[in-house]
């Protein structure tokens, strides 16, 4: 199997957790797509990704799988023991509705970062749309969408020590990488979210969160 990302950005973290949690990779080959010179936003890559974004799994049959969740998905489920995506019905529904959840942190950090700040540079400025349709100020509106996010999380960690329950899963592993995008984007995490900061740090103990494939 082929990987196309770039090591180090949060989304690929994902997958790279995911590989180091299910043992799998010595089984991939990485192909470094090159984010700050825009290599995912020309034809070849749109090709592989319509949407443009990384990472894509790409099986020795040729299909091609991109968005973390299908991807993780179909890794877990490969040697028919899933561990991060539920078992039961309920498991299944209950880490689905949560991965979204923590989509919604990710991915409002990320249009922050790519639209009210100068991103990941000048090769990627043709590819937003322009200053005049107020894209500033919508990247300010996902920034308090993200804080809002993390107070939510804040909330639900009071009560269980997973996003989706009792067991670590995939709506954690995404939860970690919106903190770790967060932080590169200087989007800070609330004063008052202290239990969202302490789990966060002991997730850092978790082999495959410290040593991501
Ligand atoms: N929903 C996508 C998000 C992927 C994503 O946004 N990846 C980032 C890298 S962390 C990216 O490719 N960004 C490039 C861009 O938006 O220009 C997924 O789950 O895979």
């Amino acid at each position: 199997m082929k990987i196309y990302d770039i090591p180090g950005f949060p989304n690929p973290f994902r997958i790279r957790v995911v590989l180091a949690e299910k043992n799998l990779g010595d089984q991939i080959e990485f192909i470094k797509i090159d984010l700050p010179a825009a290599e995912h936003k020309q034809p070849a890559f749109l090709a592989i990704n319509p949407t443009g974004t990384v990472p894509v799994l790409e099986l020795d049959d040729g299909l091609q799988i991109s968005e973390c969740t299908a991807i993780t998905e179909y890794l877990d489920n490969l040697d028919g023991m899933p561990v991060l995506t539920g078992k039961s019905p309920r498991e299944k529904a209950v880490i689905h509705m949560m991965q979204k959840r923590a989509e919604i942190l990710i991915d409002s950090v990320g249009d922050y970062f790519h639209h009210a700040t100068p991103g990941l540079g000048s090769a990627l400025q043709a590819y937003k749309s322009p200053e005049w349709v107020g894209r500033e100020e919508w990247g300010e509106r996902q920034r308090d969408r993200a804080v809002s996010s993390m107070r939510y999380f804040n909330e639900v960690l009071k009560s269980q020590p997973y996003i989706a329950g009792k067991t670590f899963s995939m709506a954690d592993i995404t939860v970690l990488g919106g903190l770790m995008f967060a932080g590169f984007a200087q989007i800070a995490i609330p004063e008052e979210c202290t239990v969202l900061v302490g789990w966060a740090a002991h997730m850092q103990d978790r082999p495959s969160v410290k040593q991501p494939v």
